[in-house]
């Protein structure tokens, strides 16, 4: 049997909403993966559209823990970050990819601070120059259309996109270090939406497209990059790995539209994932 991988996600936990380690947690797993995890802070819920939610910040722990996994010589196919809490955070998950890192591992970050052409309020106006930075050590990318123009420093623009504009965006995001970029957000007309992805070794440029459902669902970002980062580490290649995330994305979403759930208490991507097992081939 081929041996088992482990991964490290590195992401708050809200307890509530379906998000970030509740939702990479579960969907890695099932994924075959083992998942070990770095939680950045506590919150009651996620902060999107949803007031009051309380936040214990971790940041002083992050390092012992990985001071303490180094005593283990604990080892990791992949280190898969997201939403950070502050621009010290983003300075640790630095020093962590940079002593975790092996020749053969890979770093995902999903660059997690803004959506439609805004960024999150709880981030200071220069956190997109932090993330940036934390891209430049990754491997691989997963930002939005909105993180990408501030990583970038370039205006937000409305779609529908044209295809020059979506690889030019593709190929500058390459450019801050990553080899492989998954751009999502994509849309060239008010039907269809999903994804582009780009292998900067290969210049592959691929596109993920699904039926458009209305509506802006809690969360669908980290269920598209759990999904992906599943698949990547099931030795899927970067085109596919994002047409099964679109796939599992789209599909969490309609079950939910079909359920009427508060759009803010995250989508059914569980049940989701018998059908995303099958599609990895595991
Ligand atoms: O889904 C990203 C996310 C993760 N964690 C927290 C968030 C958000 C998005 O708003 O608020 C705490």
């Amino acid at each position: 049997m081929r041996k088992q991988k482990r991964i490290a996600a590195i992401h708050d936990i809200s307890c509530f909403g379906k998000c970030s380690l509740t939702v990479a947690l579960p969907i890695i797993s099932a994924a075959g993966i083992e998942v070990s995890c770095i939680p950045t802070a506590v919150l009651s819920t996620h902060t999107g559209g949803i007031s009051g939610w309380t936040y214990r910040d971790l940041t002083e722990d992050i390092l012992p823990i990985i001071d303490h996994w180094q005593t283990l010589d604990l080892e990791f196919d992949a280190l898969y970050t997201g939403f950070l809490g502050s621009f010290e955070q983003i300075n640790i998950v630095a020093e962590i990819f940079d002593r975790l890192k092996t020749p053969d591992n890979l770093i995902i970050v999903d660059p997690v601070m803004a959506d439609n052409g805004q960024l999150y309020k709880i981030f200071p106006p220069n956190f997109p120059e932090g993330m940036r930075k934390l891209c430049t050590k990754a491997d691989v990318i997963v930002p939005n259309i909105t993180e990408t123009v501030l990583m970038l420093d370039e205006p937000y623009l409305e779609g529908p996109y044209t295809q020059a504009y979506i690889e030019d965006l593709l190929k500058k995001l390459a450019g801050l270090g990553a080899g492989k970029v998954v751009l999502t957000g994509v849309y060239f007309d008010h039907h269809r939406l999903g994804a582009a992805s780009y292998d900067s070794k290969t210049g592959e440029i691929s596109y993920a497209f699904s039926d458009w459902l209305e509506g802006y669902f809690h969360g669908t970002g980290d269920v598209f990059a759990s999904a992906l980062t599943a698949a990547l580490l099931n030795d899927i290649n970067i085109a596919r790995a994002a047409e099964i995330a679109v796939d599992f994305t789209v599909g969490s979403i309609a079950r939910t539209k079909a359920a009427g759930t508060d759009i803010r208490f995250g989508v059914n991507f569980e049940q989701g994932l018998p059908k995303l097992i099958q599609q990895l081939g595991i």
